[in-house]
C-alpha cells in the first residue's frame, strides 16, 4: 500500500487510524508506519469521537514507543535491584512457573497477589490479563490505584444504586455545571469520557455558568468561576447545601417518591450542618453557601461532577454520596441537563460484575479493619501484606504499575518488594518498582495491541465505539499481557483455569450481545467498526435506556440513607474545628505529565520542574522566599521541595505535583528531572484510611513546612 493511504493492517506501510489509551478521553490519532515502526502521530479529524482533539502526550507517546531505554526483551535480576541481564522467554517462563508452582504448594494459593496499575486499565486484554491470571492460581489479594482514584466514589454508587455503573453529568444540554475536585482542562475528564470537554465546558458557562471549587486557581478555575475552598472541606460544603434547599422547600417530591428511599432520614441527620457551621470549615461565607445551593436547585438543567478532589480526604464516601444527592434530591437526575446514568456499547457495572468485581466486603483486609470495595484490596495495608505473618503475600505478578511512586508509602514499599520470594512485573520500563523485580516481562504499547474501548462504553457523554487493530507488531520480543499469563498459566498446569482467548473475538461477542447490538438501531459489531476506521456514533446517544434496570437494589430504588451514611454523619458532626495555623498539602497534576510514566521523554519534561505552591501570608509565617528549598514533613515521612510563592492557593494550604522523585530507575532523563516522591509523606498506615472504603488519605492531610536553605545554596554545598 502507498504512503499515506489509511490502513487497518498491522505493521503494513500507511496511515492507521488509532486512538490514545494514555487517559481517559480516548482522543483518536493517525500513527503513520513506515518500515514496520510508528514514525509520527497526528490528531485524527476524522475521528467520531474527538473531532481533531489530541493533547501533547498524546503526540509524545511516540517518544515511549520507540524510546531506545524500553525494556523489549525478557530481563532477569542477577544482582542487586536494578541489575538484570536478558533472558529468552522460555528460561524466564519456565523458571517463574516452577518458582511459582512451588510457593503455591507450599503456602496456598493466597500468597500470591496480584497488582496492576493505570495504563494496563485502558486496553480490553490488557485490564482482563491480571485478574484472570489471579484467578487461575487463586490468590484474592488486588492491589491497584482504585485506592487512590475510584474506590470511595464507587462505594458511593454502590450504596446509592446498587451499582458501579457510572453516574455523570450531561455536559451537552446543562447549563449550571458545579465542579468538585475535578481540572478537566488539564485531565480531560475522569469517570466521564469527553475529549473535548474544554468545549463543552466553554460552552455551559456561555449558557448559564461552571463554577469550579478548587483550593488552587486551576487552569479549569481560571476559566470559569472559580470558588476557592479549604482542602477536605467539601463534604461540609455540600452537606450545607442539601440543608439549604431543604429548609427552603426547593425538593423535587414527585421523583423522590416515585425513585427514592431515604430522604427524610437524610435530611434529619443533615440538619446540624448549617451553612454557617459549614463556613467555618471552608472558609466560604455562609451567604455564599446559601446562594451556590438556591442557584443549583432553581436551574432546571444543573448538575454536579466530582472526581480525585472529593474522593481522598477524610470523608471521601460521604461526600461523593452527598454529591450525587444534591443532584437527585433537587430533581435533576435521569434528566437531559442534569446527572444520570448512561448508555452506550457496553454497561460498566454489568462488565466489572462478570469481571468478579463487585460489591463491598466488610473487614476483608487480613492486616487491619479496612473493607475491600469492588475487589481492591486497600493500598495502606500493602506493606503489612507483603511482610507480616506466616500467611503474609510471598509472590506477585505485577502489570503496568509504578507502585514506589504511586501509593502511598511508597518508599516502604521498596523493603517490602525485595523481601518478596518472586516479584515479575509486566512493565515498558525499569522503573523506580521494577527495578526490584526478579524478571521485568516486557509488554506491548497500546499502539501494539487491537483494541475496542468496551470498559469506558457505558459512560461516554456522546457514546461512540472504536476497533483500533495494532498499528505496528510489538517491538523487540514485547508480548501482549494476556498471552504472556496465559503462556505461564499454562506452564505452571493451569490451563483449564486460564482458557485460551482471542481478545478482538471476544470483544465482538460483548459489542453484538451488548445494548447497541444485534438488532438496535447502531447493531455493534468488530466488522461494522473495520469498516469504519475512524469511529461509529451510536444512535441511540446516552439518555436511551430503561433506568429501572440500571438501579440495582433489590426495591429498584435510589437510597438517600443507609446505615453506614448515618454513622458517617455523625462522625462528620462529631469533627473538631480546624486547627488554627495548621497547613495541608493537596495534589496536582499537569499537562505534560501522566502520573509517573511519561517522564523519559525530553520533549514532555524538559520545560517542566515540580514546584510546592505556597500562600504569601503563608510563606511569610514560615520565613520562606521565592525559590527555597523547603521540608516537608508528616508522621509518615519527609521530603526537601523547591517552593515558588503564589495566591494560586488558598492560604492555609500548599499543593504539590506526584509521579516525580526519579531516581534509580533506567529511564536516564526521568532521573535527570528535579522533584521529590509526594508519597513518601502521604498517610500511608492502615490507620489513616476512610474506615468505611480502605480509601487514602492523600488530599489535604496536615503537613508541617520548614525552610532548608536556597535551591541554588545546596545544590553547591552537594
Ligand atoms: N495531564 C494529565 N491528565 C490526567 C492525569 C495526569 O496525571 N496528567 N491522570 C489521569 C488520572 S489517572 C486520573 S484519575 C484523572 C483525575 O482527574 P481529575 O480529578 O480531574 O484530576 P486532578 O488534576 O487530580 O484534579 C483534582 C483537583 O482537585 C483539587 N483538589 C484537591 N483537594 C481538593 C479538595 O479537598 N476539594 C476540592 N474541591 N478540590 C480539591 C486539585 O487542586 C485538583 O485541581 O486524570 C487523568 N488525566
Ligand atoms: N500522591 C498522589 N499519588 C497518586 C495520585 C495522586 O493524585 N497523588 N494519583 C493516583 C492515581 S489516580 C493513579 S491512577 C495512580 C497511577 O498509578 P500507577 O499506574 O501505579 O503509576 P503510573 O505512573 O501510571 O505507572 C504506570 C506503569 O505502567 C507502565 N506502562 C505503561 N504502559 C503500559 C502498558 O501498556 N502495559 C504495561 N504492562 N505497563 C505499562 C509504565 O512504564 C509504568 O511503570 O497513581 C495514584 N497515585
Ligand atoms: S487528552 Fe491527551 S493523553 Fe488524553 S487521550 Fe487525548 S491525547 Fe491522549
Ligand atoms: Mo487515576
Amino acid at each position: 500500500m502507498a504512503k499515506g493511504q489509511i490502513s487497518m493492517k498491522t505493521g503494513e506501510d500507511g496511515l492507521h487510524p488509532t486512538y490514545c489509551r494514555i487517559c481517559e478521553a480516548l482522543c483518536g490519532m493517525i500513527a503513520t508506519v513506515e518500515n514496520g515502526e510508528i514514525t509520527a502521530l497526528a490528531p485524527d479529524h476524522d475521528s467520531v469521537h474527538s473531532h481533531g482533539h489530541v493533547c501533547v502526550k498524546g503526540l509524545n507517546m511516540i517518544g515511549v514507543q520507540n524510546d531506545p531505554e524500553r525494556v523489549t526483551h525478557p530481563l532477569k535480576r542477577v544482582g542487586g535491584p536494578g541489575e538484570f541481564e536478558r533472558v529468552s522467554w522460555d528460561e524466564a517462563l519456565d523458571d517463574i512457573a516452577a518458582r511459582l508452582s512451588a510457593i503455591v504448594a507450599e503456602h496456598g494459593p493466597e500468597a500470591y497477589a496480584t497488582m496492576y496499575g493505570n495504563p494496563p486499565s485502558f486496553g480490553f486484554a490488557s485490564f482482563m490479563a491480571p485478574r484472570m491470571f489471579a484467578r487461575a492460581v487463586g490468590g484474592t489479594r488486588t492491589f491497584t490505584p482504585s485506592s487512590e482514584d475510584t474506590t470511595s466514589t464507587m462505594l458511593a454508587h454502590l450504596l446509592l444504586y446498587g451499582s458501579g455503573s457510572f453516574v455523570f453529568p450531561d455536559l451537552v444540554e446543562c447549563e449550571r455545571l458545579y465542579v468538585f475536585g475535578s481540572n478537566p482542562l488539564v485531565s480531560h475528564g475522569s469517570l466521564l469520557i469527553a475529549p473535548r470537554i474544554r468545549e463543552d465546558m466553554t460552552a455551559i458557562h456561555k449558557r448559564g455558568e461552571v463554577v469550579v471549587f478548587d483550593p488552587r486557581r486551576t487552569e479549569s478555575a481560571r476559566a470559569f468561576t472559580h470558588q476557592p475552598l479549604l482542602p477536605n472541606s467539601d463534604v461540609w460544603l455540600i452537606a450545607a447545601m442539601l440543608t439549604t434547599i431543604a429548609d427552603e422547600g426547593l425538593v423535587a417530591d414527585a421523583f423522590l417518591g416515585e425513585w427514592t428511599t431515604g430522604w427524610e432520614a437524610l435530611r434529619d441527620a443533615l440538619r446540624p450542618i448549617t451553612a454557617e457551621r459549614a463556613s467555618g470549615f471552608t472558609g466560604i461565607a455562609a451567604e455564599r453557601i446559601r446562594e451556590l445551593a438556591l442557584d443549583f436547585a432553581q436551574t432546571e438543567k444543573a448538575a454536579t461532577m466530582g472526581r480525585l478532589g472529593i474522593c481522598r480526604g477524610t470523608f471521601p464516601t460521604l461526600s461523593n454520596f452527598l454529591m450525587h444527592a444534591l443532584n437527585i434530591v433537587t430533581g435533576k437526575f435521569h434528566r437531559r441537563g442534569g446527572f444520570g446514568f448512561g448508555h452506550g456499547a457496553a454497561d460498566t457495572g454489568e462488565m466489572l460484575a462478570n469481571a468478579g468485581m463487585t460489591g463491598f466486603r466488610a473487614g476483608a483486609s487480613r492486616v487491619s479493619d479496612l473493607p475491600s470495595v469492588v475487589g481492591a484490596t486497600p493500598s495502606v495495608t500493602m506493606y503489612d501484606e507483603l511482610t507480616q505473618g506466616e500467611e503474609r503475600v510471598r509472590a506477585l505478578v505485577g502489570s503496568g504499575t509504578n507502585a514506589v511512586l504511586a501509593k502511598p508509602g511508597g518508599h516502604r514499599l521498596e523493603e517490602a518488594l525485595e523481601a518478596l520470594d518472586l516479584y515479575v512485573a509486566l512493565d515498558l520500563y525499569v522503573t523506580e518498582t521494577t527495578r526490584f523485580a526478579d524478571y521485568i516481562l516486557p509488554a506491548t504499547t497500546f499502539l501494539e495491541r487491537d483494541d475496542v474501548p468496551l470498559t469506558f462504553g457505558g459512560h461516554m457523554v456522546r457514546p461512540t465505539m472504536q476497533y483500533a487493530p495494532a498499528a505496528v507488531k510489538p517491538r523487540g520480543e514485547a508480548r501482549l499481557e494476556l498471552f504472556i499469563l496465559r503462556d505461564l498459566a499454562v506452564r505452571m498446569g493451569l490451563g483449564e483455569k486460564f482458557p485460551e482467548v482471542d481478545p478482538m473475538a471476544a470483544a465482538d461477542h460483548l459489542l453484538r450481545t451488548g445494548p447497541e447490538g444485534d438488532g438496535s438501531p447502531t447493531g455493534l459489531s468488530l466488522k461494522l467498526l473495520a469498516e469504519n476506521p475512524h469511529g461509529v456514533v451510536l444512535k441511540r446517544g446516552r439518555w436511551d435506556f430503561d433506568l429501572k434496570k440500571k438501579l440495582r437494589h433489590p426495591d429498584g430504588r435510589i437510597h438517600l440513607f443507609d446505615s453506614m451514611i448515618g454513622d458517617e454523619i455523625a462522625r462528620l458532626c462529631a469533627e473538631p474545628d480546624p486547627v488554627p495555623g495548621e497547613l495541608r498539602l493537596f495534589g496536582m497534576r499537569k499537562l505534560r505529565s501522566i502520573n509517573s510514566w511519561m517522564h523519559n521523554v525530553d520533549r514532555l519534561v524538559r520545560s517542566d520542574r515540580p514546584l510546592l505552591l505556597v500562600h504569601p501570608l503563608d510563606a511569610a509565617d514560615h520565613g520562606i522566599a521565592e525559590g527555597d528549598m523547603v521540608r516537608l514533613s508528616t508522621r509518615w515521612g519527609a521530603i526537601e521541595v523547591e517552593a515558588t510563592i503564589t495566591q494560586d492557593v488558598v492560604r492555609g494550604s500548599v499543593c504539590y505535583p506526584h509521579g516525580w522523585g526519579h531516581a534509580k530507575g533506567g529511564w536516564t532523563r526521568a532521573n535527570a528531572q528535579s522533584g521529590a516522591n509526594f508519597n513518601v509523606i502521604a498517610p500511608s498506615t492502615p490507620d489513616s484510611a476512610e474506615k468505611i472504603s480502605g480509601m487514602s488519605f492523600m488530599d489535604g492531610f496536615p503537613v508541617t513546612l520548614e525552610r532548608v536553605g536556597k535551591a541554588g545554596e545546596l545544590a553547591a554545598a552537594e
